[in-house]
């Protein structure tokens, strides 16, 4: 840690205030140039704490980061974990108010219901599989609260890694009915194909999303409970929505999920 207790607050009423105010900020790295790892989670811890202190409920953890197609967007080279809230879980087929974002994007994911508690260290692929139970198409909006969407990766970690909101499919199966890495996602914007993939993009399997998101936790004394919801982390780069723009996602075996950013 190279930040006290005092910045670490401050800098996560800063960086939460710029998600609810919807002004973006300078990365804070610019101003913390030698903040760490655990300073950055310390800050998007702080702000989980103030949100849950508010009457937020969470709905589930990210991973972020986690495909090559991400980092190359991004420039950055590790994957991150952040969490999902309540006010941005959103229904198949959702009208989403572009305003409540600063410069929305969106990702074709596979999220994962966790059966059983998946505790690290030392999970791989073949752990994260026994406990997870269902798998699902999902959508994550991010929204960077930083200037031009543009940050290093301590500077996403303190912000949540710009979680923003997500859209589940409607259908669901279980993770032994389907071979994860070859599942094929296509995601449409207005239309037209602007990203494809498939589930091996994700660290070369998503179950190793969860696995190393067991880790990671375990690393803070965390293990990620039974029933959880995880979105792995998108298979293809981010596209960019406005106003007006129609989104779907058609994932193999498993349907489309799509919204409408009103
Ligand atoms: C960071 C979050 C990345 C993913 O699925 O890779 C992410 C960002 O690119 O803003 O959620
Ligand atoms: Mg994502």
């Amino acid at each position: 840690m190279t930040l006290t207790d005092e910045q670490i607050a401050r800098l996560a009423e800063h960086v939460e205030n710029a998600e609810l105010n919807k002004q973006p900020i300078t990365k804070i790295t610019d101003d913390h140039p030698d903040m760490d790892w655990e300073d950055a989670y310390a800050i998007q811890y702080a702000i989980r704490q103030r949100k849950l202190d508010r009457g937020t409920k969470l709905a589930g953890l990210k991973m972020g980061l986690t495909s090559f197609a991400k980092m190359k967007q991004m420039g950055v080279e590790t994957p991150v974990f952040g969490f999902l809230t309540d006010y941005g879980t959103y229904a198949d087929g959702a009208e989403i108010d572009t305003s409540a974002f600063i410069h929305p994007r969106i990702e074709g994911e596979v999220a994962v219901m966790m059966k059983t508690t998946l505790k690290g260290p030392d999970c791989d692929i073949t752990k994260a599989l026994t406990a997870i139970d269902f798998v699902m198409p999902a959508v994550e909006i991010i929204d960077s609260r930083y200037e031009n969407f543009k940050f290093d990766l301590k500077s996403v970690v303190a912000d949540n890694t710009s979680a923003a909101g997500f859209v589940t499919g409607s259908n669901m199966k279980k993770v032994e009915d389907l071979d994860l890495p070859t599942l094929g996602v296509v995601l449409e914007k207005n239309g037209e194909i602007v990203e494809l993939g498939a589930g091996a993009a994700v660290l070369g399997h998503p179950a190793a999303s969860a696995a190393m998101l067991a880790n990671m936790l375990a690393a803070r004394g965390e293990e990620i409970p039974a029933g959880t919801f995880i979105m792995t982390g998108g298979i293809t780069a981010a596209v960019a929505v406005e106003k007006g723009d129609n989104i779907n996602m058609r994932c193999q075996h498993l349907g489309s999920v799509s919204m409408r950013f009103i």
